[in-house]
Formats: C-alpha cells, structure tokens, sequence
C-alpha cells in the first residue's frame, strides 16, 4: 500500500505544478459522464497512469476521465478507482480542487475498499489517508508531505454544506435543510467536494449532502471515485456516509460510473438525515 501512496504523493506534486502554470481552458473531448474535460482533467488522468504503471501491486485502475478500466500490472492486487481533478469548474475562478482515490482489492464495492487518499490543492496542498484512522500531511518546500494529524470527527458540528439546485430538491430535503439551518448551522459550500468535505473533517464536524434530485434522481456523485472513498475517511473519522437509507460503503455499483446520492458527516447529522429520509 506504501508505494501506492508514495505513487499518489508524486502525482499530487506534478498536478499541482499543471494547476498552477498550464493552460486552464478546455479541450474538445467529453469524457463518460458527458462532460467536456479540461485540459488539466486530460494532463492530471496522465500523471496519475504513468505514477500508477510503476507500481506493481495495481493490478487496474479506473478513472473517472475515462470509460473504462485501464489493466496495469497482471500479478497485482489492487484496483484503484480515481477522480484526477475533482471539482474542475472551480479552476477557472482560482478555487481549491482536488484528487480522490479508492484503493479497491477484489471488486469496486464499498466493502472492497482497503484505504482511501484524497489530496487537497488549495493555498497549501494536503494530503488526507484513510486506513486504519485518518492522517493528514501537508506538502513542505522540500516536497515531501510532513505528517500534520490524525483526523478525527466530533459527534456533532456546526457546518451546513447543501449540494446541487435546490429547485430540484424534493421537499423532504429542502424541509431537512432549512431546519439544520434553522438550528444555527452555518453554510460552507465551495461547490468542490475535496475542500467541502475537507473543511468539514477538520473543523470538527457537520453536513454535506448530494441529493437526489428532480433532474439527476440518483444523485450526481460518483460512486467508484468520490462517494465510496470520502465515505471511507468519514467512516475513520468516526463520522458515517449514508445514501439516504443505508451506508453508502454497503452499495454495490453496476458501472464504473454509477452515482448514488450521498450525505457524509458527524453521527449527529447523519442520523437527523436517516430520520428524514426513512
Ligand atoms: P465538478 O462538477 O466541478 O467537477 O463531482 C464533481 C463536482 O464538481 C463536485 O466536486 C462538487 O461537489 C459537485 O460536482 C458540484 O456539482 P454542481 O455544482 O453541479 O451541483
């Protein structure tokens, strides 16, 4: 797992030097999702593929700026389900974006998730890894990422981080919201789930929803590359990750693509959901 990691560390270093001097516009593909990619999108999938071939336990790898999966080493273990630069619209106005990863063994359910990494390219770039617990490191002038903490969720927090159009949502959640509101929570929603969910972990505590909605009614978030992963560290933090019925991590997608709605937060939170939606 260690060399996946140090594979992931030098990823972030080099995507970090794309984000900050290439090109910002966009190319002429659309990726799976039918979303046209940027140009960093196109660059980042690269730098993690050719850090990835050098590592001999990834046996796969699957990412979300491709359509399929991507055969890496046939005597390796893992397959490792990825979002290169998440939260790619945010690029043009100088918002943090970031990179997630799911380092599966034998499947790409959530119950096949051994470890999950997201890196953080904000002011300063961190480094998030779940495995046993949830340690954070940040990247030093040297270049190496400096272990900073252990991540660990309150039972209850103050942060409010409401997902998609609200037009869309169905009244249950615009009544859930407006009462988590209405209980003195404050909004924290950059529209990057990295930083959004970011913030949350390290401020203690609260909630981020992506509901399903009228126009995208399984919600917009990725299974393989975003949800199972944060669910992952949310889980370690000793927060929880549901669909609106159950754990997320208990879910079981049919494509590489599939999108599941998906609330991450503090127990508290998460069960004033549960209550909601059940
Ligand atoms: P983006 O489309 O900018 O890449 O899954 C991608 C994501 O951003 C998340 O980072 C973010 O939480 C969500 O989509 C925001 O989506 P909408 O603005 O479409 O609601």
């Amino acid at each position: 797992m260690q060399e996946i990691y140090e594979a992931i560390k030098r990823s972030a270093i080099r995507i970090r030097e794309a984000i900050e001097f290439d090109d910002t516009g966009y190319s002429e593909n659309i990726n799976s999702t039918g979303d046209t990619q940027l140009k960093l999108d196109i660059k980042s999938d690269l730098i993690i593929e050719e850090e990835f071939a050098k590592v001999a336990s990834i046996k796969e790898i699957v990412s979300e700026e491709k359509a399929d999966k991507t055969p890496l080493h046939v005597n390796g273990i893992y397959g490792v389900g990825y979002d290169p630069l998440d939260g790619s619209s945010l690029i043009d106005v100088n918002l943090s974006v970031g990179s997630i990863f799911g380092i599966y063994e034998g499947g790409y359910a959530g119950k096949h998730l051994k470890a999950a990494v997201y890196v953080v390219y904000g002011p300063r770039v961190e480094l998030v890894i779940a495995e046993v617990d949830v340690k954070m490191y940040r990247l030093n002038k040297r270049g190496e990422f400096v272990f900073i903490k252990v991540i660990q969720l309150g039972e209850k927090g103050k942060l409010n981080a409401p997902g998609s159009t609200q037009m869309c949502w169905e009244p249950k959640h615009k009544a859930l919201i407006d009462a988590i509101f209405a209980d003195g929570y404050r909004l924290r929603y950059s529209g990057g789930m990295v930083p959004d969910l970011h913030q949350i972990l390290l401020k203690g505590g609260g909630l981020f929803s992506y509901p399903a909605t009228s126009d995208l009614p399984k919600g917009k978030l990725r299974m393989i590359f975003e949800v199972f992963p944060f669910a992952f560290v949310y889980e370690k933090a000793g927060g929880a990750a549901i669909d609106g019925k159950g754990r997320v991590l208990d879910l079981t997608p049919s494509h590489p693509h599939d999108t599941t709605p998906c609330f991450f937060g503090s127990t508290t939170e998460i069960e004033r959901v549960r209550k909601c939606y059940e």
